[in-house]
This record gives C-alpha cells, sequence and structure tokens, in this order.
C-alpha cells in the first residue's frame, strides 16, 4: 500500500494543505483502481437528476479502509488530518433527500458489489449557495468545480451526440469513483457539454436561458417560473437520459446483448420523473437498431422501473406538447404512439399519457413502460396505492411495491460520529457497519447507566464542538446545555418550518410574560428556498427577523435562540446530526414521502418530534411510544379534509388565542422593525387565508408534544434510554437492506464478490 508521501516528492511537514489533499485525493484514486469495479453481466443504472454526494475524502479513506493509516502519517507530521477534511469544498450536484438517496444508494450498491453505475449531470454550479442579507436569502452561484474537486472528476474520452431539434449537442462523459466499504468500487457518470459557459452568469444566478450550448449543465433545477426555464430543464432531462440511453446500449452490446435481451443485461431505475423520456429514447434507438417498436416497448417495460418520490403535484412533472415538439420533436411521435397503445386498452381518460389538454404527464408514462413502480416508505406506497395513483394500481397491482428508504450507516454515523461509533463498536463489535441489525444488540445496553452516561457525554462534547465550529462559522453564539431542537431540510410548506416558527414565537411570548423553560433551548433551522418560491422565501425571512429579536433580547436570549444556519449542506449535517437532541420531522401527514434526515437523527440518538407522516411512522413502530413524540393530524384525516374541501384557517385561527397571538406577532410593530413589511404581510395573509398545509389544526397538538419532549429532557437517564433504543432500532434504516430489497424484488443482479 502507497503512503501519502509516496505522492508528495516531498516531506509532508513542507507541504501545503492543497498539496496534502491532492496527494491524498491521488491515493485514493489509485486504491479504487486497486479493488476494481465491481462488474458482472447485468448491471443497474440509477438515472437521477441529483446526487447528493457530500465531501468525499474522509468517506473513501474510511471505505477503503486506509483512514487511520493516512491520519496517522499525516500526524507524524504533525499535520491533522481535520485540516483537510475542513479544506475540501463540497460538491454541489443536488438539492435534498431524493439526492441524497441516490448519494446512500451508490455507496451500498457498491458496499454489496452490485454492478451499478450511477448516471446524471455535472452540473457547473449546481444548486445555488444561500447567504443572507437584510434577513433574506440571496442566491449565488456554487462554483464548487473551480475548488480542485473537480479533480475527483475523471474527464473520460465518451462523447454522444444528442439530438434537440434543429440543435446538435455533443456530450462529454465525467466519472466519480464510489467506493464501497470494504469491497470493490461502482462509479457515478455525469455528462456534462464542453461548450457550457460559466460567464454567462450575471448577478445572483440569472443567465440567458435560451443560450443552450452555453447554459445547459449551468444549474440544477434553473428557475422555472418563466417558459424560458421550463424549456431548459426539458433540454437537461433529455440531455441527462440520452446519454444514458446510449451508454446503456453501447455498454450492454459489450457485454454480448443483442438488445432483444436487454433485461438480462440492465436494470434502469428512474429516480422520480426527472429521468421518465429515457423511455420513448431508449425505443427510439431500439427501432433505429432494427427492432420492432411493439417489441421495444415490451424491452423497455422489462428494463425500467420507477420510483415515485412525492404526491405533491408540483413535482409530479408535466409538459405542454408543445415543449417536446420544440426539443424532442423526434420523440413526440414515439409518446404519442405509447400513449395510443395506452388508449387501445384503458378507457380511463385519467391514466392517459397525453391529457385532453395535451400536456404529456411523465410519471403516466413511467407507470405504463416500467415494470415496478415502487414508493419510498410503507405509508407513502400505500397512499400511492389507495388514493394517488389508485387508477393505476387498478390496473397494474402487480407493479406496486414499496420500498422503504435508507441511509448509509458509513457516512452518516462512522464518518460524522467516530466518538459514537467507537462506543457501539466497543460494546458489540464491528459487524454492526455491514450488518445494521446487529445493532438491536445494544438494547441490552439500555438499562446499563454506565453506557447512558457514556452516551450522553458524547452527545454532550458534540454539541460543545458544534456550539464552537457555529461561532467561528458565523458568529452566533449558542449554550452547548441547552436543548437542541433541530429543523433541517428543504424549505417546503408541507414540511412546515412555519409550524416551528409559531411555536418559537408563542415561547418567545410566553417568557415574555414571565415565563422561564426548565433549560434554555435552541432551535436550529437549515433551509434553502427555491429561487422561485415565494412564500418558502418569506418564511426564512420570517425566521432570520423573528431571530434577531429573539437573540438580542437579553430577558429572552438566555432562554431561547432561535438560529438559521447559513448555506445548509450535508458536510453541515454532519456536523449537526451527531448533535441533536430533537429531531423535528413535522410534515403534514400523508405529504412526506419518507424522509431520510429523520433516520440519520435516529441513528445518531436524537429523539424523534412528529406527525405520524412517511418513514416517521416506521420508526415510532420500530422504537415504541416511549421514544419518540408525536403529534398531529393522521394521514387519514388529511386526506379526507382535502376531499371534503371544507379547511378554513381562519376558524382555526379565532377559536385558539394562543394561535392567534403567535400569528399576528408576525406582523407585530416589533417584527416589521426587524423585517420587510410587506414580505411578513404576504406570509401572515397566506396563513390566515389559505394555509394549504393546515398548520392551525395542528399547533396545540405541537405544543403539547414539544412540552412533553422537553420535559422529559430533564429525566437525563431517561432521556438517555430513549437515545439508545433510538440507536439500537436504526438498523432497519440502513440504505444496504433497501439496496438488498430493490435488487432481490426488482433488479436481480447477481454480485460480484
Ligand atoms: C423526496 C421526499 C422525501 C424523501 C426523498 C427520498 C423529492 C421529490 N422527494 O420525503 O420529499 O425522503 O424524496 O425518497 O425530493
Amino acid at each position: 500500500m502507497k503512503k501519502l508521501r509516496d505522492y508528495t516528492g516531498k516531506s509532508l511537514q513542507d507541504c501545503t494543505i492543497l498539496e496534502l489533499y491532492n496527494a491524498a485525493l491521488e491515493l485514493t484514486q489509485d486504491a479504487c483502481k486497486d479493488k476494481g469495479y465491481n462488474s458482472g453481466k447485468k448491471k443497474v443504472y440509477y438515472i437521477s437528476a441529483e446526487f447528493l454526494i457530500g465531501k468525499l475524502l474522509s468517506n473513501n479513506l474510511i471505505n477503503l479502509g486506509i483512514y487511520d493509516e493516512v491520519k496517522a502519517e499525516l500526524a507524524e507530521a504533525g499535520k491533522d488530518i481535520t485540516d483537510l477534511e475542513e479544506f475540501e469544498y463540497e460538491p454541489s450536484l443536488g438539492n435534498g433527500g431524493l439526492g441524497r438517496l441516490a448519494a446512500c444508494f451508490i455507496d451500498s450498491l457498491a458496499t454489496l458489489g452490485l454492478p451499478a453505475d450511477g448516471v446524471g449531470l455535472a452540473y457547473h454550479c449546481g444548486l445555488f449557495k444561500q447567504s443572507f442579507e437584510d434577513n433574506k436569502q440571496h442566491a449565488r452561484p456554487d462554483y464548487w468545480r473551480k475548488w480542485g474537486m473537480a479533480n475527483w472528476m475523471r474527464r473520460t474520452d465518451r462523447h454522444y451526440k444528442v439530438q434537440c431539434g434543429d440543435l446538435e449537442l455533443v456530450s462529454t462523459m465525467y466519472e466519480i469513483d464510489v467506493t464501497g466499504y470494504g469491497s470493490k468500487c461502482g462509479r457515478l457518470r455525469l455528462f456534462d457539454l464542453d461548450t457550457v459557459n460559466e460567464r454567462l452568469i450575471g448577478s445572483g444566478i440569472d443567465f440567458d436561458k435560451e443560450e443552450i450550448e452555453k447554459n445547459l449543465t449551468l444549474f440544477l433545477y434553473p428557475d422555472d417560473s418563466d417558459e424560458a426555464g421550463r424549456m431548459l430543464r426539458v433540454y437537461q432531462e433529455y440531455f441527462m437520459v440520452s446519454n444514458a440511453a446510449q451508454l446503456i446500449i453501447d455498454e450492454c452490446v459489450e457485454r454480448g446483448s443483442d438488445l432483444h435481451d436487454l433485461a438480462d443485461y440492465a436494470a434502469i431505475q428512474i429516480n422520480d420523473t426527472h429521468p421518465s423520456l429515457v423511455i420513448p429514447e431508449l425505443v427510439r434507438i431500439l427501432a433505429e437498431k432494427g427492432i420492432e417498436e411493439e417489441e421495444a416497448y415490451q424491452i423497455v417495460t422489462d428494463v425500467c422501473a420507477y420510483t415515485n418520490h412525492t404526491i405533491l403535484a408540483e413535482a409530479l412533472e408535466t409538459w405542454p406538447k408543445h415543449f417536446f415538439k420544440a426539443v424532442v420533436p423526434h420523440l413526440m411521435p414515439i409518446i404519442k404512439r405509447m400513449n395510443d397503445a395506452v388508449k387501445a386498452k384503458y378507457s380511463d381518460p385519467s391514466v392517459q399519457i397525453i391529457d385532453g389538454n395535451g400536456n404529456v404527464h411523465m410519471a403516466h408514462l413511467d407507470i405504463h413502460y416500467s415494470h415496478s413502480v415502487n414508493g419510498v416508505a410503507r405509508l407513502h406506497t400505500e397512499i400511492l396505492k389507495n388514493t394517488e395513483l389508485n387508477n393505476f394500481y387498478k390496473l397494474y397491482p402487480e407493479k406496486f411495491n414499496n420500498k422503504t428508504n435508507g441511509i448509509t450507516f458509513r457516512r452518516w454515523v462512522v464518518e460524522c460520529n467516530p466518538e459514537l461509533t467507537e462506543l457501539i463498536s466497543e460494546k458489540i463489535g464491528e459487524g454492526w457497519k455491514t450488518d445494521a441489525k446487529q445493532l438491536e444488540q445494544l438494547l441490552s445496553y439500555a438499562e446499563d447507566p454506565a453506557f447512558l452516561q457514556c452516551i450522553v457525554n458524547r452527545k454532550n462534547t458534540e454539541k460543545k464542538k458544534f456550539a464552537d465550529w457555529l461561532y467561528k462559522y458565523q458568529g452566533d453564539k449558542v449554550d452547548p446545555e441547552s436543548v437542541y431542537d433541530v429543523q433541517i431540510k428543504r424549505l417546503h410548506e408541507y414540511k412546515r418550518q412555519q409550524l416551528n416558527l409559531l411555536w418559537a414565537i408563542d415561547c418567545y411570548l410566553h417568557i415574555k410574560d414571565g415565563y422561564r423553560p426548565r433549560r434554555p433551548i435552541t432551535v436550529f433551522f437549515g433551509a434553502k428556498a427555491a429561487p422561485a418560491y415565494v412564500i418558502a422565501k418569506d418564511i426564512i425571512h420570517a425566521i432570520l427577523a423573528f431571530g434577531k429579536i429573539v437573540n438580542n433580547d437579553p430577558d429572552v436570549s438566555p432562554y431561547l435562540k432561535v438560529i438559521m444556519l447559513r448555506n445548509y449542506n450535508v458536510s453541515m449535517a454532519e456536523k449537526l446530526i451527531p448533535a441533536s437532541d430533537i429531531s423535528e420531522q413535522i410534515s403534514l401527514a400523508s405529504k412526506e414521502a419518507s424522509g431520510t434526515g429523520n433516520m440519520k437523527f435516529m441513528l445518531n440518538g436524537a429523539v424523534t418530534l412528529g406527525t405520524m407522516d412517511g418513514a416517521n411512522v416506521e420508526i415510532a413502530e420500530l422504537v415504541g411510544e416511549d421514544n419518540i413524540f408525536t403529534f398531529g393530524q393522521s394521514s387519514e384525516e388529511v386526506i379526507e379534509r382535502y376531499k371534503r374541501g371544507d379547511y378554513v384557517s381562519k376558524d382555526w385561527y379565532k377559536k385558539n388565542k394562543r394561535l392567534q397571538a403567535a400569528v399576528d406577532f408576525l406582523v407585530s410593530d416589533e417584527m416589521e422593525e426587524a423585517g420587510d413589511k410587506k414580505l411578513l404581510k404576504q406570509l401572515y395573509e397566506e396563513l390566515l387565508k389559505q394555509d394549504w398545509f393546515m398548520t392551525f389544526p395542528d399547533f396545540e397538538s405541537y405544543c403539547k408534544a414539544k412540552e412533553k419532549a422537553l420535559a422529559a429532557y430533564e429525566d437525563r437517564m431517561g432521556w438517555a434510554k430513549k437515545m439508545a433504543v433510538n440507536i439500537a432500532k436504526a438498523g432497519y434504516f440502513s440504505s444496504d437492506r433497501t439496496i438488498e430489497q430493490y435488487n432481490k424484488d426488482i433488479w436481480h443482479l447477481e454480485k460480484d464478490c
């Protein structure tokens, strides 16, 4: 095994951080080459618009089994590996849970020895970088590839032609190695266009949306508030899947496929609807290669499987026919014929691919022409079957299945919480890192005061570390003795950061009235709002303005602080989750497909405060009611209420004085002084006139549940037991388990190990 010293050409002592970093990177890449890649006759291609992979160095060193050696070699030279970790810049290739799930999945695929590629786009700036000015979110481009991170991406000499109307684009494929834990590697294959020009970006994240050759891969989810922006998304999606389809066909032919038997060589997982056009694109290519279109439909159906990640209408993409006529005119006749085939079989207009208004429904295309349709948590899959996609479920009951999400334990505890990892391994050995069920053995220590004291001590150390880091990062001072109450996730009304905010306002008003919480509380928010999502930005604004008031009020701040974290990302989650006490998972029941943050918190000994939504339901079942705090309307009640259409937020406001006071505070003099009157009013009105995600009916039960959690926290040993049970029961949520299930039920790949 080579050492860092072999790559630096001089003593490590004399190296700059950059030189050390590059040496570690080369060492990693060589180690991957030595290990080789999982291979086999059949391979899964996991196509996704996002891969939120996080920093790579430490994760790779851990997976390759050389972290300790590298750390020791650096230490001998008086260097600290954490300086390299801090120096590393996080890739910007994803947005939220969907992309992080894809990243956890490729880790598990590699670890389990399954032949697999992640396939996506090599965005230049990915998701925007968030800053706060005047208590408002500002978006700037995240030039992550400029920061040495691009070195992780190998340029290959694979190029494909992608025809978009009159425009002929030529792609370049890049590769990032995906290390498996103690196994061979996998690959992430990302496509780009050499002509893309970052200089096209003007102020903030504005750019000329018409110049496709120059802008195609600049950003993930470019602003879609106008037609040009929406059209650009279609270009991106088609570029991604046309490359994927050509790659898949080429590779399968190389492995011996005659294309009629493509399903013996490839499985394609369509991650949400962004890659759906791979279906007609494959049909097109197969037909070009001489396969009858009817047969091509069957081949594609046998190859493709679709994962649904949301029931929110806005995320179930539909595109007007004229977009496709402009961007993919050669696919439109195929989509039309595929729709005709559907129409010939099923008369129900609601299941057609192209509706009466000429809109193409991507999910419908996926369901008809995939052999598997899965939801991402049990409740979510049931809602798909019985409500949202019921008309399809009636046609194809055999296609529907559930695959409850998971997370890779290598990143989400081994890497981010080494002290807890060590403690667990001291008690139950190392086996749990690849066989997560073994974590249950910890249950036998759930009554052991010495063990419980240890986990509390470790949590306290993490809290102190986070407080120190936070002060350096954004100048906020928090009390490590306070309860860390944490909500970190994309900003969306259905996730209900506004409910948490209303609670914090209520708490503030009580403190002003003389009430003293038993212990100080720090409420952390971390979230980016899509730049075109006005109310989401208003919620950020309200949190920031309120934070100013609370944190600067000497009567209040010793008891309550409200912190909005700037530019929340994977690296920050890795620091904060190990330090968290309460995990806020408070979406409106039925709306959060699964959630995966909830699993990360649990694994790190935070206790969930949540609604019975998404994977929270399964968490509750596993840990039992003593080890979770649940509240709020049930998904059935919510679905019923939507059906009746009789929710009037003002009625709830009128009958609850506490709620009234909290809501009114949004437009109080104090808030208007700290913030922007217009934006605050906009949020206030939204809540009073609409509140589409039913915050008000859950307010009272949320306050009660939070009060119960805070009271329980004071019984330190009782709380530690809850922590222990949560950690012990987290094994089910390993993405290794999820991937094993995908493979057993959908892909049927052979392991290369
Ligand atoms: C998200 C859901 C989460 C879920 C992740 C991963 C989208 C469209 N969906 O609940 O909101 O955990 O997908 O499945 O980002």
